[in-house]
């Protein structure tokens, strides 16, 4: 059974698919009809049903029934496949044949399944209940207009920070819509883009693709290009490599309705390296307040200081603690979000703080690299850098068997103050389908 044991999760399928769904319930209600018929109008009745595209032989009344059939389906798309039979509900499917391992399949327990494929070509699958053998040969098109890149930016919401207002950009009397679409314009088709902030916790950008991202076994299937790296002063502390790393919690969702939009479809989290660390924070909310003014501080010593306004940004917690983000000389514009109102309430996952003063006086800190499931944490071209959909977790923290993603969320999951270089934000400068950028080779 490809299903996982109480959270098997599939769609609905979608619009796009509704032909195709209406021929496999026709074919299905066929199949149905053609069994309660006597044994020689059966046959007759087959021969007929090979015009639909469906084939059934049934040897004799006590004897195997095999029934073979084709489906189209198109490369990134998910594909729903039920059967055609209600003699038996506890049947599994199996894949019999691909072209090469880049697919997903997932089944339900009512005998649906689902076949996300990476590669055109033919597949083959099959339902197997009792003496009912039913064998689907989907044929799957190219799709070489599909990108592997990021196709919209669907939201973002930086909190405050150092380049919050500046990347991406809000300027006087800018809305909301027009600083997701500078987000879109950074970022969308490119291996790596500019940089989008998303400020300090609790920050986030919500990314969509042209395609259902696969959720392929035993491999690691997308990865969120940041600007990390390791430190070449402090190698490791506590086990951990250093460098400049700002990690971000990952989410993902399945477009379960189909309408191409992350609307009422779930978010499940990725359970990365420190899920289960004791200092992580599950359900962390952060209020931030508009601050009340951006002149300096009357004793900030250009030159000598590099902090500008010391209590700038009022924040507090659902945790009983309180206090501001600290305004420095290298970045002047208003750090609050310009489209925002005069609070800010941000909530999520934060992992434990990852800043060291390695010297004691605050003039050079690192910042531990968390090892895997995390944005911008691990460099770029490190393995730890790369998600498996498989890591994914439901709201109680259970293992959920997802089929792939068609939405991703990134949000800022530190909350720390680190002196003179500021708070911790995760940046995002792309993301891409692993699967996909494999096969979209020229
Ligand atoms: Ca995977
Ligand atoms: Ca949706
Ligand atoms: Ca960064």
């Amino acid at each position: 059974m490809l299903s996982h044991a109480g959270h098997t999760l599939h769609g609905e399928g979608r619009n796009r698919d509704i032909k195709q769904r209406l021929n496999e319930t026709i074919q299905n209600i066929a199949t149905k009809i053609v069994n309660d018929m006597p044994k020689t109008i059966r046959i007759m009745a087959a021969i007929a049903l090979m015009t639909l595209g469906l084939t059934g032989c049934n040897d004799s009344d006590d004897g195997p029934t095999n029934v073979s059939r084709k489906m189209d389906a198109r490369q990134g798309e998910v594909v729903k496949i039920g059967h055609g039979t209600d003699a038996a509900t506890d049947g599994t499917w199996t894949l019999t044949a691909s072209p090469d391992s880049q697919h997903s399949m997932v089944s339900a327990d009512d005998g649906t399944a689902w076949l996300l494929p990476v590669s055109a070509g033919t597949y083959e699958v099959r339902y197997t209940a009792g003496d009912y053998t039913e064998t689907v040969t989907v044929d799957v098109a190219a799709r070489p207009d599909l990108s592997p890149y990021i196709a919209h930016v669907v939201d973002v919401q930086p909190a405050p920070g150092q380049f919050t207002n500046i990347a991406p950009a809000w300027n006087e009397g800018d809305s909301h819509s027009r600083v997701i679409a500078d987000a879109e314009e950074r970022l969308a088709g490119k291996a790596q883009g500019s940089d989008v902030s998303l400020g300090g916790f609790g920050g986030y950008i919500v990314l969509a693709f042209d395609h259902t991202i696969a959720n392929v076994d035993g491999e690691r299937d997308f990865r969120i290009m940041g600007n990390s790296f390791y430190s070449d002063v402090v190698e490791k502390l506590d086990g951990y490599m250093t460098g400049n790393s700002e990690p971000g919690i990952v989410k993902v969702a399945y477009d379960r309705n189909g309408n191409g939009k992350p609307d009422a479809d779930e978010w499940y989290e990725i359970a990365g390296s420190e899920h289960n660390n004791p200092k992580t924070v599950k359900d962390y909310t952060l209020t931030y307040y508009r601050p009340a003014t951006e002149q300096n501080d009357a004793n900030y010593h250009p030159g000598k200081d590099f902090i500008t306004i010391k209590n700038y940004i009022r924040w507090t917690d659902n945790q009983g603690g309180e206090g501001y983000m600290q305004k420095n000389s290298f970045h002047t514009q208003t750090y609050y979000p310009g489209w925002a109102k005069e609070t800010l309430v941000l909530s999520g996952t934060r992992l434990p703080d990852n800043a060291v003063d390695t010297n004691g006086n605050g003039t050079y800190f690192t910042r531990y690299c968390y090892e895997w499931g995390y944005a911008d944490s691990m460099p770029n071209d490190h393995p730890g850098s790369a998600i498996d959909i498989s890591w994914a977790v439901d709201t109680q923290g259970k293992p959920v068997k997802l089929i792939g993603a068609d939405f991703v969320l990134i949000q800022s999951g530190i909350h720390q103050d680190c002196g003179w270089i500021g708070e911790t934000s995760t940046e995002v400068c792309g993301a891409v389908d692993l699967h996909l950028q494999e096969k979209q080779k020229p």
